[in-house]
């Protein structure tokens, strides 16, 4: 997949690039990329790239030219065009395993302020929300896509990992413990270092639907709960008598 950011500030989305896990998918050539400073396309000694809103009101406007000369220059029209935006459709995983299949992406971050309403009509095929708050800059929401998707392209992760995360089956992770076996006057949970893998991995899913009753317990309605997973659902419900969340579903 080739990536293409375009922002002015590029310093913020380098280091995603040269570091950790995107950094190996880009030395195994699964990832290729640019970052683009549409700054470099702007007019002027000063390379202006906002305005005043027409019509009045706070903060500036990134102007339509300097963005459209550095999508022209990459043939972005007919490509996935992708806005990062809190007016956005709101990003989930089912979104990120799309977007993983593409061949080309490419991004426009904004930063304070909007984007000229002409340029996303003209060129954008895609104003993705992250979450229902507001950041300052379009750059650290575009990391954040681009971690989701990228990471779901073949080659990247071991596929096991992925089967077992969270989301993969609308519940979340099992809890994790490592050496030493005893912290803080915690031990690790005896199962755990048994051996006994169908015990393991029994309690595994039990913590999972624990889990994901204790922290989202909308996800449940999406979940495909086996008849045991179902059961002990009801039992861990019927612990703290709530089985009303149910109803809520
Ligand atoms: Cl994608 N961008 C900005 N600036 N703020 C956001 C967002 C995106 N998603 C949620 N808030």
């Amino acid at each position: 997949m080739h990536i293409t950011v375009l922002t002015l500030f590029p310093e913020m989305v380098i280091p995603f690039f040269t570091s950790s896990i995107m950094k190996r998918a880009v030395d195994k050539g699964i990832i290729t990329y640019s970052i683009i400073n549409f700054r470099d396309e702007a007019e002027g000694v000063h390379h202006k790239c906002d305005d005043i809103p027409y019509g009045g009101g706070a903060g500036m406007v990134i102007m339509p030219e300097p963005i459209s000369k550095a999508l022209d220059k990459i043939d972005a029209k007919g490509k996935r065009v992708v806005f990062p935006t809190p007016s956005g459709r709101l990003y989930d995983q089912d979104y990120a395993a799309e977007l993983s299949k593409c061949d080309e992406l490419i991004f426009i971050c904004g930063h304070y302020e909007g984007l000229d309403q002409r340029v996303i009509d003209e060129y954008v095929t895609d104003e993705i929300s992250i979450g229902d708050y507001v950041l300052s800059s379009g750059e650290s929401a575009s990391v954040v896509i681009i971690d989701a998707l990228f990471r779901l392209i073949d080659g990247v992760i071991a596929s096991e990992s992925l089967e077992e995360e969270s989301f993969s089956s609308h519940l979340l992770e099992y809890p994790q413990y490592t050496r030493p076996e005893r912290y803080c006057n915690k031990s690790v949970p005896d199962v755990l270092l048994s051996g006994h893998h169908r015990h393991i991995t029994q309690w595994r899913n039990d913590k999972r639907i624990e889990k994901t009753m204790h922290s989202r317990p909308d996800l449940l309605s999406d979940a495909s709960l086996s008849v045991d997973e179902r059961n002990r659902l009801l039992t861990i419900l019927d612990k703290e008598d709530r089985r009303w969340i149910l109803s809520e579903l």
